[in-house]
């Protein structure tokens, strides 16, 4: 877990860059930086790492600390003024970015009964997972879908999409998760303003739902030809259902007791090109065993309280507290009720890692699979 003998050694007579500088090479360095060039063996160690080093630091928010802030921006400024009212999470390592972990971004949006963000799109995926509130909705090109607490949503790279509190509404928090920084990365990003500022909607409410949403079964009119899933929203009680039955009927996984990925119905894939998103459940009791993966990952808690120890940090976490998983993090889960299951929603760049052949896994062979708890912070 951290830098051994072993990394030093292997750093200096493994055929790695291992030069000192000199009077000479350091004129000869100003030379080449004079050019635009540079000598690739004052670079190689640090952009060739024995294996991924994450930039973003483990972070825990907590919802009830978090939720207070969040309801006070609704005094200080409008959705029309801000475009989106949101805050967003900031991760210490990421912050160059506006990443709440590796490419990932990630806020909590809040709108009150009545208001209504006017419709845009861009390059970026988005989704929406709804934590609190009633009479929030959703329009995706022209596709209004009325969203609960735990219900899943997409909008997906390209798609016109506004959102709003019907008037008879409760005011409405939901968390935002998008792959902004890892479009921009690739330096690929637009964005674009509907001409109207809202779209018609063009369908039945909750159509795709209706259309794409009945297990196990396929429209005969397929007539979807798009990269992402044509179900719009994944409501959480046929979510939950679907999970406990998944549970009762297999052992769990060591790491992850009962998880299960929301697909795309066309081909069982990932929801979206660069984002995928599960659910799992925690059973009382579950202990989990350490592992680490490729892939940056954001969960929020749908559901119970527990801990999860990442990198040897503990954090306490309870229902809408929101933490991540940087990439190769090593990471166990519990659930610390004997009674009450936790359930664990949680969105990722997997489609990336897995599309460019770089997801990788590995589990804790050293101490029965638990990691030795560095930290035990204040809950
Ligand atoms: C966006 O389009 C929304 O549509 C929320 O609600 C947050 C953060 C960055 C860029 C676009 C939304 C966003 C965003």
């Amino acid at each position: 877990m951290s830098t051994t003998n072993y990394d030093i050694w292997r750093e200096e007579v493994a055929g790695r860059a291992n030069v000192e500088d000199s009077p000479e090479l350091l004129a000869y360095y100003q030379e080449l930086e004079s050019l635009k060039t540079g000598a690739l063996w004052t670079v190689a160690n640090k952009i060739e790492p024995w294996q991924p080093k994450s930039g973003s630091v483990p972070v825990l928010w907590r919802y009830r600390r978090l939720r207070e802030h969040v309801l006070r921006s609704v005094a200080l400024v409008t959705p029309e003024k801000a475009g989106r009212r949101v805050i967003y999470l900031d991760n210490p390592g990421r912050q160059e970015v506006a990443a709440a972990v590796g490419w990932l971004y990630s806020g909590l949006q809040v709108m009150h009964p009545g208001e209504r963000a006017s419709a845009h799109a861009h390059s970026a995926s988005a989704l929406r997972f709804i934590m609190e509130g009633r009479g929030a909705y959703t329009i995706v090109d022209g596709h209004k879908m009325t969203l609960d607490a735990n219900d899943f949503v997409l909008t997906p790279n390209g798609t016109w999409h506004e959102h709003g509190v019907e008037t008879d509404g409760l005011p409405c928090i939901w968390q935002d998760g998008l792959d902004i920084p890892l479009v921009n990365a690739l330096e690929a990003g637009f964005y674009a303003v509907h001409p109207e500022l809202q779209q018609a909607v063009g369908y039945p409410v909750d159509d795709s739902v209706h259309i794409w949403g009945a297990a196990g079964l396929r429209p005969q009119d397929v007539g979807w030809t798009k990269p992402y899933s044509p179900l719009f929203k994944y409501q959480w009680e046929p979510t939950y259902e679907a999970l406990q039955r998944y549970a009762g009927a297999r052992e769990d996984s060591p790491f992850d007791g009962a998880l299960m990925h929301y697909t795309n119905p066309v081909n069982g894939g990932h929801v979206m090109a660069t984002i995928g998103a599960s659910m799992q459940l925690l059973r009382p009791g579950f202990t989990g065993s350490a592992h680490r993966h490729t892939g940056s990952f954001l969960y929020q808690v749908a559901r119970g309280r527990g801990h999860s120890v990442i990198n040897g940090e503990r954090f306490d976490w309870q229902e809408r507290d929101i933490f991540c998983v940087p990439s190769w993090a090593w990471h166990e889960h519990v659930n610390a009720s004997a009674t009450e299951d936790a359930c664990l929603f949680c969105f990722s760049d997997l489609p990336v890692m897995e599309k460019l052949g770089l997801y990788r896994e590995e589990a804790l062979a050293d101490n029965g699979g638990r990691q030795p708890v560095l930290t035990r912070p204040a809950t």
